[in-house]
């Protein structure tokens, strides 16, 4: 997206992912400009590579979810020259014109730009070979106020939905590169619920309920646009477990090959969920209901759970994977307490560490992204009853029951054909193995192999996600009426019908 946001006149930026391989030193050039992208947990990272870029001559950038809540430790620690605060779609631009003329600001205010503003990404700039999927953001911004989550704060309460055309042309510059699996990177993308309406009608607040309709409709002419892609095209999103209540946009969804979405169920209790500022959601048996609700309408649950909660006791591990067993989610996570910087939990636990900070390595806990990783504990805040370790092992035990081999079997009873329950097979292998290796499993043995597992695994999974490009494809917004109807005809009939790896990993239904 920074790439879209360069000066023409400068040329294409070089772009490195570190998740794949680390910058080589040696590709820095005095005078480059040399943007960086942190968030919390690869913050310690970022500044590395920022101390090394300086000391070769370049000029340094930061921006990024952590760089926009620690600006100044950023400029401190980093090595920074300057650092954007909030979106970069239009404030890279300017910082770019700055360091060119040699005189580049401390801080810039990037704020929430309008959703009319984002800008589509030059894919075609990234190894389209070295992903297995892309991601596509559709809307920024979340009207919920979760305790552990910073979105909200850091993105605003406000959606900020970008135009439907504009997301469908860049969905189809991706398949036609050759991506088929696109995630649609949104936070919630069930911005408008019908208790919303509800409330806005009950309230006679006439401009309030234009505003919402508005945003909904758009959602729903998104969706009417990505049902006329390939069918071979998988998209999968987040949203909040109200949409359960909404068939009409499950249906939607469903026709628009949303396949599936994570679900934020966080807790299974009512206390849980108020302890997370969460009790909107569903506990017991009506949230089983609620999550059965999606899969009825065609769409997957990735369910989310968090552990470490102060209302968890030893019996609350139990009661969640026996739920998400009975719920009959696809997939699930079970993620332990972290308390992320810009959130309600992390302000309160900074406020209780004020008076007797505890240090690790020197460095007060409430800052443990500056900790040496070797050092760096698995968790940050205390539980009232329950030691780390305890917790730990006890959602590593979760993890075990809900992706062992016979419950993955019978969850892979919703594929079409035995090809099809055999990826399901290897995917949820894949899934449970890649977060072994993100920090579950603790000694480093273990997180070899599971890490060689897990590669191992990916590269079998990869041949699922390809698919051949499709250079001609044409966007269906661009072509309404005649002529598009025509450009559809000739792709039903075209080699591409049969391209590519068929080989749905979700039920057609
Ligand atoms: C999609 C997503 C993912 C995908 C990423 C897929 C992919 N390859 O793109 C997946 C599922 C893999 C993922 C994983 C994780 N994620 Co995530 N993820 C997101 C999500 C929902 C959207 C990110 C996105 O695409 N945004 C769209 C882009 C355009 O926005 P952006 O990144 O903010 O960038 C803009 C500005 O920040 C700025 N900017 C960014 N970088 C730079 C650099 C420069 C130089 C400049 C000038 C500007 C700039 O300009 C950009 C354009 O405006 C965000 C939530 C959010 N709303 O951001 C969480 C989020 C970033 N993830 C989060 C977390 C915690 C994680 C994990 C650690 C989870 C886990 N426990 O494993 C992992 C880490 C993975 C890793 N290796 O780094 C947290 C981070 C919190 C924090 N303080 O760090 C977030 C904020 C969610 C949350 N609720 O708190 N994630
Ligand atoms: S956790 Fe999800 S629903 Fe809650 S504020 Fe964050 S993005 Fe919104």
């Amino acid at each position: 997206m920074l790439a879209a946001a360069t000066p023409r006149d400068v040329g294409d930026p070089i772009l490195v992912d570190e998740s794949l391989e680390q910058i080589d030193p040696e590709s820095i050039q005095p005078g480059d400009i040399v943007g960086i992208s942190v968030h919390t947990g690869n913050a310690l990272r970022g500044y590395q590579v920022g101390q090394m870029a300086r000391a070769r001559g370049a000029w340094v950038v930061y921006g990024g979810i952590h760089a926009t809540l620690f600006p100044e430790e950023v400029l401190e620690r980093g090595a920074a020259h300057a650092v954007v605060k909030g979106d970069g779609d239009i404030a890279w631009g300017k910082v770019v014109s700055d360091c060119l003329k040699g005189t580049p600001g401390r801080i810039y205010e990037g704020g929430r730009i309008d959703g009319t503003e984002f800008l589509a990404a030059r894919w075609d700039l990234m190894r389209a070979d070295k992903y297995m999927w892309a991601s596509v953001q559709t809307i920024r911004g979340c009207p919920k106020h979760c305790s552990f989550c910073s979105v909200w704060r850091t993105d605003g309460q406000k959606p900020r939905q970008r135009q439907f055309q504009k997301v469908v042309d860049e969905i189809v510059s991706l398949r036609r590169l050759g991506f088929r699996f696109i995630a649609l990177a949104d936070d919630n993308f069930y911005p408008v619920t019908l208790t919303d309406l509800r409330l806005a009608r009950e309230q006679n607040n006439v401009a309030r309920l234009e505003e919402l309709t508005a945003i909904r409709a758009e959602r729903f002419q998104l969706m009417e646009e990505l049902a006329k892609l390939p069918k071979d095209m998988v998209f999968f999103t987040q949203i909040t477990m109200e949409a359960g209540e909404d068939g009409e946009y499950l249906d939607a969804m469903h026709r628009a090959n949303i396949k599936g979405a994570l679900v934020g169920v966080e807790a299974v209790t009512p206390e849980g969920l108020k302890a997370v500022f969460k009790d909107w959601n569903y506990s017991g048996e009506a949230l089983a209901l609620r999550l059965q609700t999606f899969k009825q309408h065609g769409v997957h649950v990735l369910g989310s759970f968090i552990f470490g909660l102060p209302t968890d006791r030893p019996a609350t591990f139990d009661a969640t994977v026996q739920m998400a067993l009975k719920a009959g989610v696809t997939f699930a996570q079970f993620v332990m307490m972290t308390p992320f910087p810009g959130t309600v939990d992390f302000g309160r636990w900074e406020k209780e560490q004020a008076q007797h900070p505890t240090l690790v390595a020197d460095v007060p806990i409430t800052r443990y992204w500056l900790i040496p990783i070797e050092v760096r504990p698995k968790m940050f805040t205390p539980h009232p009853t329950m030691s780390s370790e305890e917790i730990r092992e006890r959602t590593q035990k979760v993890w075990n029951r809900f992706y062992n081999w016979s419950a993955i079997w019978q969850r892979s009873a919703c594929t079409p054909n035995l090809r099809s329950r055999i990826a399901f097979i290897f995917l949820s292998k894949l899934y449970r193995q890649m977060y072994a290796g993100t920090g579950i499993s603790t000694d480093s043995a273990r997180r070899k192999k599971s890490k060689k597992w897990a590669r191992w695994t990916a590269r079998q999974c990869k041949k699922l996600f390809q698919a051949k490009p499709m250079p001609e494809l044409q966007s269906p917004v661009r072509h309404p009426g005649l002529a598009g109807l025509a450009g559809r005809f000739a792709f039903e009939n075209s080699e591409f019908q049969n391209s590519g790896e068929h080989f749905p990993i979700l039920p057609e239904n």
